[in-house]
């Protein structure tokens, strides 16, 4: 018994070193699209709980070596029926910004929810609600879950709804400006099947919008997945 233990701790110690290990990181493999042309609007919102608006580009994010868009193509559904374009341009790739490529729902508290098809170890996910305009979305939550549903190993990557408006839990993140690069929100290998994306309106406009969710992960047996 001793001397399993003693092999034990010491296999856990020289972890590292073996098989799998610790992966190798590269900038994530994203593709990003053109910056908008528009203007910056007047009366920007500001505060404490707002990230001013970015200077220069942000670095690139840190992904485990061999991570891939696992959303391209999945199959989209949505807290509501899109009043301008179709769920299918939430995972086509594209996200310019441009007046044909968003997808816009209603307002009021919605999301938007990808099916990756199977749990996969997820190191990032990339959201582009609409940087056609400079703009700040408000309670933005990104959730990702085991069911369709929401109901089963629900986890919070993201939540910047200060008030608990959106009744999801109060959110410590903060609110930020679209860009170009969208953002990224980390997944840590995170092991899940659905990715759901909420807002409720932005600082331009009581609508919600998306243009393209990219979730970067390996497969589950790769990953770091330990709760699979
Ligand atoms: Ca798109």
């Amino acid at each position: 018994m001793g001397a399993a233990l003693i092999l034990a701790v010491a296999g856990m110690s020289g972890g590292s070193g073996m098989s799998a290990g610790a992966a190798e990181l590269a900038p994530l493999p994203v593709r990003l699209p053109a910056p908008t042309l528009r203007g910056t609007p007047s009366d920007l919102p500001s505060g404490p709980n707002v990230e001013p608006p970015p200077e220069k580009p942000a670095p690139p994010f840190m992904a485990p070596a061999g991570v891939t868009n696992h959303a391209a193509g999945k199959k989209v559904t949505s807290s509501s029926r899109p009043f301008s374009g179709t769920l299918a341009q939430v995972t086509d790739g594209r996200k310019e910004p441009d007046d044909d490529q968003v997808v816009e729902l209603r307002r009021g508290k919605q999301w938007v929810q990808v099916d990756l098809g199977e749990a996969v170890a997820i190191h990032a996910i990339v959201i582009w609600h609409d940087h056609r305009f400079l703009q700040v979305f408000r309670d933005v939550i990104v959730q990702v879950a085991d069911d369709p549903d929401f109901t089963q190993n629900v986890r919070t990557l993201y939540n910047n709804d200060m008030d608990n408006s959106a009744g999801l839990g109060i959110g410590t993140d903060k609110e930020y400006f679209e860009t170009y690069q969208g953002r990224t929100f980390a997944g840590k290998g995170v092991v899940a099947r659905y990715v759901r994306s909420y807002t409720a309106g932005s600082s331009l406009s009581s609508f919600n919008v998306h243009q393209e969710i990219e979730v970067f992960a390996l497969p589950a047996a790769a990953g770091e997945g330990a709760g699979r």
